[in-house]
């Protein structure tokens, strides 16, 4: 694995052409075009405010976050594909969070992927395809931040505590950025399988 790019608290490496220019290429438009996408709200001091992106859940369970409530769905063949193609590296995964960002004005703000479901010092993957987007993390108390460009065809790997004590963001861009798809593959920690 390529080295850490926290300098403590936590682990995240990052791995450019993950996949090869030409199979990014394929999956970004069969992403594009096979998975359910679909534009959620959540739900801020009781206020229903559209996501800044689109979304689709596949896993074997429902999930919520935000008063987002998205239905059990099973892995369509080309996230099987590309789970498969983690597995050596980080493990199985059975769920994936996919984030379509349309254009710069499309982000994720800052948070935490430390929900229990994925149990404590959770391994996260992260796969992009489309435009290079940057990925910001900031420590929780010391607020020090890392930054990377997440690549067409790139993963990145977070794992051990980097969730309890970074949070991370894709921030809005003025600069004229096309579409970009993004991945999280997550794992139900065993005692939520159920
Ligand atoms: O788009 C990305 O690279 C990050 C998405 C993310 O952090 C998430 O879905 O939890
Ligand atoms: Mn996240």
């Amino acid at each position: 694995m390529p080295d850490n790019l926290l300098p403590f608290d936590g682990d995240v490496s990052y791995l450019p052409g993950h996949f090869s220019t030409s199979e990014a290429d394929a999956l970004l438009v069969e992403l594009d075009d096979c998975l359910d996408w679909s534009q959620e709200s959540a739900v801020v001091f009781g206020k229903k405010i559209p996501l800044p992106r689109l979304t689709a859940w596949y896993g074997p369970t429902g999930y919520t976050y935000s008063g987002v409530v998205h239905s059990p769905h099973p892995f369509p063949p080309a996230l099987r594909r590309v789970a498969g193609s983690v597995e050596q590296i980080a493990g199985e995964f059975n769920c994936v969070l996919a984030n379509l960002y349309r254009d710069g004005r499309d982000s994720v703000s800052w948070h935490s992927d430390n929900e229990s479901l994925w149990g404590e010092r959770a391994t996260i993957v992260s796969l992009s395809f489309g435009a290079t987007r940057q990925f910001v993390l900031r420590h929780r108390q010391t607020r020090q931040r890392v930054s990377v460009d997440l690549e067409h065809g790139s993963l990145l790997v977070m794992r051990g505590d980097t969730q309890q004590l970074w949070s991370h963001a894709i921030p809005k861009t003025r600069r004229d950025v096309g579409r970009r798809i993004n991945l999280t593959l997550r794992r139900l920690a065993p005692s939520k399988t159920r």
